[in-house]
């Protein structure tokens, strides 16, 4: 229940209740951290709100599209005013053009790149760059990605090729933020059935496959998420940092 208390947090990537953004939020509350929200635009922000309803009156909600340097900054403007120092970020925001998840990697154009690169690794730079004078007593950021970071996964394509940067900046971020206390780390989660999987066919096959092959035969749920975030955002992962933590019932191990 105490883990985080006292502690302030900041969470990216809340679309809807099965979001994996909520599920580390709820543990990240009952684990006694204060929290904030961004969401992505007008259509998500009643969802965010009746989400968060019950969790008191100093949670603070701020629109945020990560591609817009302005909405960042006021994000981090909006957090300084209300609460004076940051502890925990939680960034767990992806896109790629659908048409780009769903033809052969070989023909990724340069905007669909470009726009997977921005949103999907290039947002954390900006927002580990924003909440670091706000950690005044060190920190913990937590990125979320994806096996298809290191191997093929079909159809993952750019997505893959924009998780491997967001692994590599966790590694160059966790340097030149350790002098601070501020630790990065990346969750890489088995495949969740969110908004962000639904529609990508063959999604219900790959749950499958993952029962079939991984150690624990079986697939992630969200609390377990949640209780890998609350690891990593207390005390019990103070040396761990620029790691990627696998939560995936062991899939990744697995060569055959
Ligand atoms: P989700 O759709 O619930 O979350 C994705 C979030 O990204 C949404 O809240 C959306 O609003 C936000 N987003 C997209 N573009 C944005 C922009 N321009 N500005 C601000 N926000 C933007 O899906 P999810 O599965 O919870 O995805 C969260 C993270 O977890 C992503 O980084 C995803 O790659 C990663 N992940 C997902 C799975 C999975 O199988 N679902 C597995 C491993 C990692
Ligand atoms: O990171 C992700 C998905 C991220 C994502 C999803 C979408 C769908 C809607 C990024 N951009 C978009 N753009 C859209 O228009 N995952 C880890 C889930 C996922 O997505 C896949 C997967 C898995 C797993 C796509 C192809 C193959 C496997």
């Amino acid at each position: 229940m105490s883990a985080l208390k006292g502690k302030i947090g900041l969470v990216f990537g809340v679309a809807n209740k099965r979001s994996i953004a909520w599920a580390i939020a709820q543990a990240w509350h009952e684990a006694g951290a204060t929290l904030a929200f961004t969401y992505q635009g007008d259509r998500l922000k009643s969802n965010v709100e009746q989400l968060t309803a019950t969790f008191g009156e100093d949670t603070l909600l701020i629109p945020c599209d990560v591609t817009s340097d302005e909405d960042i900054t006021n994000v981090f403007s909006a957090v300084k005013e209300k609460f004076g120092k940051l502890d925990l970020l939680l960034h767990s925001v992806a896109f790629a053009p659908k048409a780009a998840l769903e033809g052969r990697f070989v023909d990724t154009d340069r905007e669909a790149f470009r726009m997977a690169h921005d949103i999907s690794a290039y947002s954390l730079i900006a927002v580990a760059r924003e909440a670091a004078p706000l950690m005044i007593e060190g920190g913990s950021i937590i990125a979320m990605s994806y096996y298809g970071a290191e191997k093929v996964i079909p159809h993952y394509n750019v997505m893959g090729v924009a998780k491997a940067a967001l692994e590599a900046s966790t590694r160059y971020l966790a340097n030149d933020l350790g002098p601070d206390k501020i630790r990065v780390n990346c969750i890489s989660a088995g495949p969740m059935n969110t908004l962000a999987a639904r529609g990508i066919s063959g999604f219900t096959s790959m749950l499958k496959h993952y029962e079939a092959h991984a150690p624990l035969k079986r697939n992630v749920e969200p609390s377990e998420l949640g209780a890998t975030g609350v690891f990593l955002a207390s005390g019990g992962s103070a040396a761990i940092t620029g790691q990627v933590l696998y939560v995936d019932a062991g899939y990744q191990i697995m060569g055959m």
